[in-house]
């Protein structure tokens, strides 16, 4: 393949999940392309030398000069924009884009796309869950597992894809048919320049959107569009037009729409308070691409909700385990202790700490001192957590999580839940937070 520059010629940067993708992708359609990875062993190396062994792969060091042959560089969610090389070659006039426009410009059906600081990979499978439980022919995926372009088909109805800030950053104009920005609140701090940021690359969700869905409680979550794009609501409050909430009838709380209720709150199987916004959340995006409420409820009478997140993993001596180990930031943790603190008879034992990604802990300190009978710290960032904790809740500190759980045993009463929440990513201590989730439910099991 000639390294001529040209305005067809493509350069895939990062060769994890979503590089592979374009390889697929850019092979299938004869466009040219080489790879470059920063990594000396990228992930899906051996793959592309398997199935593509004509294509150019460069490891190491990204080159400038290689980088600046190619129109366009699809650059690997993981790789800042702020990278060196990629601003380099970006002032040599290469336009920086990412697998999700490629994705969007290629996609015959409509697309639903969920962003959000918090509950993105739960709303997004739980519309899926309705999607399908409608009987449309659906594909499900993003940030969350498959990458975008491997969901391309030409039987495909309808597109419900996840998308992280990081995808988003790259992606100019994305035409959903439906989207939405969960929530927002403190994350990924130690790549962003700060909050404004973090927020603008997040409503680039709302770029040519037809229909958008606000979270009446998060203002953050409100973009700015014109009286063309229908706007669609969700929050705990009473809904009023075109919106989705919480309304009481007969002393029982229902999922509503309008001034109708749904569903009553106590059939669903996902718990805390945080969960009824999700299914309210998933509701309006599954009404907005229109699908019929009896599927969309029929989907929420039954979805158990994903692993690791609030997912009960066992009881012992009265006490219930749950393992929230998605619960990477601060927000996150938020709204599993106000959620689950609000649910049960007891009180919470927490255990937090991790990677805390720059975060500010601050905002823990009165939902703790509210719900929590203590909390147990582990991880690199367990005295930053701590700091920010009021000293009236005990903290106890512990180096394993085996330790963490027999800690938590002792101090957690009848009727209490212990919550595996750590407002932290794991990757100072664990693969990733599955890894996490999965040793915390082997400690809880060795309890018996
Ligand atoms: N990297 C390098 N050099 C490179 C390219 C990558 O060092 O040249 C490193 C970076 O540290 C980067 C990591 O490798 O963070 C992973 O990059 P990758 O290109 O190998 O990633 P993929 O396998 O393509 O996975 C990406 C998403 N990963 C990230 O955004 C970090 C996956 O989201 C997503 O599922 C996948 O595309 C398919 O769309 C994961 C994630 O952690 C689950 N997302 C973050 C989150 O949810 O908080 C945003
Ligand atoms: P994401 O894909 O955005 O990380 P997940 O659905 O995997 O979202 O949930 C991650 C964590 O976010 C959960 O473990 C829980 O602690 C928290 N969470 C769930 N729902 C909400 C919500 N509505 N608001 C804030 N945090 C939430």
């Amino acid at each position: 393949m000639s390294l001529i520059a040209s305005d067809q010629f493509r350069i895939v940067v990062g060769l994890g999940k979503s590089g592979m993708s374009l390889v697929r992708y850019l092979a299938q359609q004869a466009t040219p392309f080489a790879v470059a990875d920063t990594r000396e062993n990228p992930p899906e190396l051996e793959t592309l030398r398997t199935h593509y062994p004509q294509v150019d792969v460069r490891c190491g060091e990204l080159d400038v000069e290689f980088l600046a042959r190619a129109s366009e560089l699809y650059v690997s969610p993981g790789l800042s924009l702020q990278t060196p090389a990629l601003m380099a070659a970006a002032d040599r006039g290469v336009r920086l884009s990412g697998d999700i426009d490629v994705f969007s410009r290629a996609a015959k059906a409509p697309i639903i796309a969920i962003t959000g600081s918090n509950a993105k990979s739960t709303v997004t499978t739980l519309v899926g869950e309705m999607a399908r439980e409608a009987g449309k022919r659906v594909a499900i995926g993003g940030n969350l597992g498959t990458p975008a372009l491997d969901l391309l088909a030409e039987d495909v109805e309808l597109y419900v894809v996840e998308l992280s800030s990081f995808q988003l950053e790259t992606c100019e104009r994305l035409e959903a048919e439906v989207a939405t920005v969960l929530n927002v609140s403190e994350d990924h701090m130690d790549r962003y320049s700060g909050m404004v940021a973090y927020h603008l690359a997040k409503h680039r969700i709302f770029r040519g959107a037809r229909q958008v869905v606000v979270n009446r409680d998060d203002p953050l979550s409100r973009p700015l569009i014109s009286d063309q794009v229908t706007c669609w609501t969700f929050g705990y409050g009473q809904p009023d037009f075109k919106g989705f909430g919480i309304r009481e009838s007969g002393g029982e709380k229902y999922l509503a729409f309008e001034f109708d209720p749904l569903l009553p709150v106590k059939a669903l199987k996902i718990r805390g308070a945080h969960n009824q916004a999700n299914a309210l959340a998933a509701l309006a995006l599954g009404h907005a691409a229109g699908l019929p409420f009896e599927p969309m409820l029929t989907a929420l009478r039954t979805f158990a909700g994903l692993p690791h997140r609030c997912q009960w993993v066992g009881e012992h001596k009265g006490v219930s385990y749950y393992d929230d180990s998605k619960a990477t930031n601060v927000g996150a943790a938020l709204a599993a202790i106000e959620g689950l603190g609000s649910d049960i008879a007891g009180k919470l034992v927490l255990l937090a700490g991790g990677d805390g990604k720059g975060a500010d802990f601050e905002p823990l300190r009165t939902p703790v001192s509210t719900y929590c009978r203590a909390v147990i710290l582990l991880g690199r960032d367990a005295a930053r957590v701590a700091a920010a904790l009021d000293t009236s809740v005990p903290h106890v500190y512990v180096d394993t999580l085996e330790q963490a759980v027999l800690a938590a045993a002792e101090l957690a009463q009848s009727g209490d839940a212990v919550l595996l929440s750590p407002a932290c990513a794991s990757l100072d201590m664990f693969r990733n937070f599955e890894e996490r989730g999965r040793l915390f439910a082997q400690a809880v099991e060795a309890l018996h």
